[in-house]
Parts: structure tokens; sequence; C-alpha cells
């Protein structure tokens, strides 16, 4: 079967942002688009001289596109020379079974076709991202080389052939690679049981324990079928909106208390089960929730940390913890204690995977629904949901109780994110740029009922590697141990939207209210008049409080 090459030009808008290349399908839809990215990879990967076999890993989540752009892919890979295409059945595979993937298999890397938690559909957004063959999310030296590329890339390489059904386990040929496609679930359901007492939380449930996890109809629902009711025996029915759906159900698929509030008001309704938990597109965040209580995703991190040794896989102790930078310190406290290493990384899970791979931390997180740990190389939502039953199954416990109890040890971070959508786009620049401007005059200065300590402009340095990131969000700390932060979302696809993330310790939870939004009242004024929200954009109220 011949190798096409097809004339090519390029476009200027290839620049991935926080999680991979993040466009409208309409956009993914233009003559050469998926296309001139996809060689950009396969360019950089050529000129790369890593190790790594001729195996590639390709799956997405399911949305609107997915299965047209794997056939692309697919066509595209044979002819760069790839001998093995591993690719899920239907063409689904959840983020962290790709990085399981890609590290049980020792592949080159794996292609992940998500969005994420953005909204599916003909008119709604797609996305693509590259993992190395450490299983994560390629690292800027990787993805900075493949935008370059897609600046000048003038061909690409494909061959003439007919799609190849994805609906049957078992390989094709496809231009001298052999494709496989496999049971998406089968390999990570096997390291979910290899990290987890399984049979305590089957136990749990034989004591009529009663769960909810709900799909939101992405990804996760085949492999929380399998893992929560198959072979742990929770009662069918557990998992609900199970069935992946290319538009999501209609729904937006980010497990928040907005648009996960159905979930929120069962939970605090007269027959809420015991515990609930969602997911988002692709399978790597989670959302936590006990009858009236939810858990914040900081916490939950610093849950996980203070009660990992109750895991068999986590049993001898954790090496080191990490969180990204808007994250609450609330982990830092269970670290000191521990006396281990935490870490404050950028945005993104990308910069997780050097400090994994050194083997200098075991569990990671972040504020927004993402936690994770070394079994791969990417955050995972229904591992996070395993890790909480676990815990449950050995302490027997409610959800606030172990949250409350944990609070009371260490002290609460009392946190809260507010995210203000649809802003325009140079508005929100310039609010940016303005505090920039002024972080050097910022100390001392009092704001509402808070003084400023100090502020700066997050940049980081990888102690692995020395590789820097500049300029990812501003950081305002308080006389009274209170943060405020600010950044712009890099995962969106119209529009700006500024995140400003608040953080007030108090030692004692005891003494202030323990709904976070009146705990935070005074810090959000200070919050929104110190950046001048009103005046650059108009608004007061976020779209969404998490
Ligand atoms: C958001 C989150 C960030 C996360 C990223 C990808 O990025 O804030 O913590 O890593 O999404 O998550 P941003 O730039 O919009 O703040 V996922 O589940 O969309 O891959
Ligand atoms: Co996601």
């Amino acid at each position: 079967m011949a190798v096409q090459t097809v004339e090519t030009t390029p476009f200027s808008d290839q620049k991935p942002g926080t999680s991979g290349l993040r466009k409208t399908v309409p956009d993914f839809r233009q003559p050469g688009y998926l296309e001139n990215f996809v060689q950009s990879i396969f360019d950089v990967l050529a000129a790369d001289q890593r190790p790594g076999g001729d195996t590639l890993v390709i799956g997405g989540d399911g949305r609107y596109y997915n299965e047209q752009a794997i056939q692309i892919i697919l066509r595209m890979a044979a002819a760069n020379g790839f001998k093995r295409l591993m690719v899920g059945r239907r063409g689904h595979l959840s983020t962290p079974a790709v990085s399981c993937l890609i590290r049980r298999y020792g592949t080159r890397g794996g292609i992940v076709l998500s969005a994420s938690h953005n909204p599916g559909g003909p008119e709604g957004d797609f996305g693509i991202k590259f993992n190395a063959p450490n299983g994560g999310p390629a690292p800027e030296g990787l993805t900075e080389p493949i935008f370059e590329r897609s600046k000048v890339i003038d061909r690409y390489y494909t061959l003439d052939t007919a799609d190849i059904s994805l609906d049957t386990l078992g390989e094709t040929e496809l231009g001298g690679a052999t494709v496989e496609v496999i049971d998406p679930v089968a390999d990570y359901a096997d390291l979910m049981a290899s990290i987890f007492d399984l049979d305590a939380i089957s136990d749990l449930f034989a004591n009529g324990f009663r769960m909810r996890f709900d799909a939101m109809h992405a990804i996760t629902g085949p492999y929380a079928k399998e893992i929560i009711e198959r072979r742990i025996g929770a009662p069918a029915g557990t998992v609900t909106n199970a069935e992946p759906l290319a538009d999501f159900g209609g729904g937006h698929p980010d497990p928040n208390p907005v648009h996960a509030h159905h979930l929120v008001t069962e939970m605090n309704g007269p027959d809420a089960p015991d515990f609930a938990a969602a997911s988002d597109g692709d399978g790597d965040r989670n959302m936590i929730l006990g009858p009236d209580f939810l858990v914040t995703p900081s916490d939950s991190l610093a849950v996980l940390a203070a009660n990992a040794t109750l895991i068999p896989r986590y049993a001898e102790g954790l090496a080191g913890v990490a969180r990204s930078m808007p994250t609450s310190a609330a982990v830092d406290r269970v670290a000191e204690a521990l006396g281990i290493d935490c870490y404050e990384t950028p945005t993104g899970w990308k910069f997780f995977g050097n400090l994994l791979d050194d083997g200098r931390i075991t569990l990671c997180g972040e504020e927004s629904y993402g936690t994770g740990s070394n079994h791969v190389r990417e955050k995972d939502g229904l591992w996070a949901v395993l890790f909480w039953l676990n815990i449950l199954a050995k302490r027997r416990e409610s959800v606030a109780e172990i949250v409350r109890g944990h609070w009371r040890r260490y002290g609460r971070n009392v946190y809260s994110r507010h995210d203000f959508e649809g802003l325009d786009g140079d508005a929100a620049g310039r609010l940016m740029e303005a505090l920039r401007a002024q972080l050097g005059e910022l100390a001392g200065r009092q704001v509402g009922d808070y003084r400023i300590r100090a502020a700066d402009d997050f940049a980081y340095r990888d102690p692995v590697d020395g590789s820097t990131a500049e300029a990812q969000g501003i950081r305002v700390y308080f006389e009274d141990g209170s943060r405020v932060a600010y950044r712009l979302s890099g995962t969106g696809t119209g529009g700006a939207t500024l995140r400003l993330y608040l953080e007030r310790f108090v030692a004692d939870p005891d003494t202030v209210p323990e709904d976070a939004q009146q705990a935070l009242a005074g810090l959000i004024d200070s919050a929104q008049t110190l950046c001048r929200l009103g005046d650059y954009t108009g608004r007061s109220e976020p779209d969404v409080r998490t």
C-alpha cells in the first residue's frame, strides 16, 4: 500500500495549552487541521532520539468526532512507519487508561483525543494530546517543538485506504502496521486491583453501604461498571449515566457542584447514599461527596495523603507529595507532619511527570478535581474514588467525619475557586498585566480587611531537569496567612476565563462557618478589589464557584 504525501499549509493557532491542543469541532474539521498537528507530532518524534518502540496507543473519550479523528490518525501513523497501533474498542480509552497502556506495553507514547470537561457535539469542543513513553502528557520540551513544527509544516503522510472496523477485538493489517483493537477496560481494571484492597471494599458493600457513581455519559461508565459493580460487587445501578455518548447526553461533563448539581441535590436529600462520586469527559477528574457534605479537591488530596498507608500499594508510606500552585496548602501540612517533601508546581499534569519519574513524589493533585499517583502519569478519577472507598472500608466512618477529623488534626485551609467565564480576552489580559505591573509595590498595602505580606508571579524551576516555566499565575499572600491567586485558563476555546483562587487557614475549624463562601467573604471582597475586577470586566459574580 503506497504512502501518500499530501501538500498542506500551516495553521498559526496550534499552540498546545494547559493540556494539549483544544479547539472547537469545526476548527478541527478544517481540511488539514488535524493532519497538520498529528504530522507535527510524528515529525518531532522522528527527529527525537529518546527510547521507545514502534507502538502507539490511540484512544479518546468517545465525544463527537472521536472515531473519525482516530481513523485519520491510524492511516497517518501507519504511513509514518509505526508498526503497532493499539486502539480501544470503538476508539474509547480514558486518559488514565492510555497512560496505563503506554507504561504496561512500553510504547513510543500515545495520542489522547479529548477536550476533557468541555462540552462535546458538532459545535462543541475537541482536543488532541500526545503522551510520552512515561505515560504522561508531553512536557514543554516536546510541545514547543511540535508547535514550532506546526508553523512550517508543508506535507503530511497518509494512506489511501478505507476505514477499519473498531467494533470488534482483534488485529487488522494497515499498510505495514498492525492495528490491534483492545478491550479498553481490562488492563486498567487489573492495575486498580493491584493497588487497592477490593475485598475490603466488597465487604463494605456487603454490609449495606450505598454509593452513587455518576459517569455523566462520559468515558468512565464502562470502567466503573467493571470495577465497582462487577469486580467489587456493588449493586447494579450504583453506576449511573454509564453509557458514553458523543454529546454526553447534552450535559457538561465537568464534575463540580454546578455541572453535577443533581448529585449534590441527591446527597442533600433524605435518601442520600453513603458516598457519591463523579468523573469528567475523559475520566481523569473526580468529585467526592458524602451525605450533606462536599469534599474540596484540595482537602481530598490532603486526606488521601494522610490515609495512604491504609492502601496496600502505599502501605510503606509516601516518598513525597506535590500540588499545583493554585491548590490549597492542606497537603503541605500533612507532608510536614509526615516529614516528607512537598512540591508546588504550575497548573497542568505535565509538571508532575519528572517528580514522579524521579521517585520524589508518590501522590499529587490539583484543585480542579484532579488527583493521582505514581501508578500512571495522568490524574485518575476512578483511582481517586477507589482510594476513598478503600479508606471508608478501613475506617468505617462517614466522609464528613473523616474530613472534619482531618481539619481538627491539621487545621483547615478554607478554599474556593471562582471562575469568571466568557470574558473579553483583551480586558482579561489587561487585568493580569495591571496586577503584574504593581507586584513590587503590593507588600504592606491594606485591601479591605486584609494586609498584603508579599506578592509574586509564580515561576517554576523543575528540580529534576532544570527546565523553567514563567508567568504561571499571580500569588498574593496576606499577613494572616490567607492567599489569593489569579490565573487565566489555558483550556478554553472561546473568550477568556479568569480564575480566582481563594484560601484562608484556620487552626481551629470551629471558629469559622463551615460554608467556605461565608468563611471567605472578606477575602473575596479584597481579592476583587485588588484586581479591579469590576473595572476591567464589569463582573462581580463568578459563573462557577468550586
Ligand atoms: C484546567 C485546570 C487544570 C487542569 C486542566 C486540564 O486548566 O484548572 O488544573 O490541569 O484544566 O484538566 P485551566 O488552564 O483551564 O485552568 V483536564 O481534566 O481538562 O485534562
Ligand atoms: Co479531564
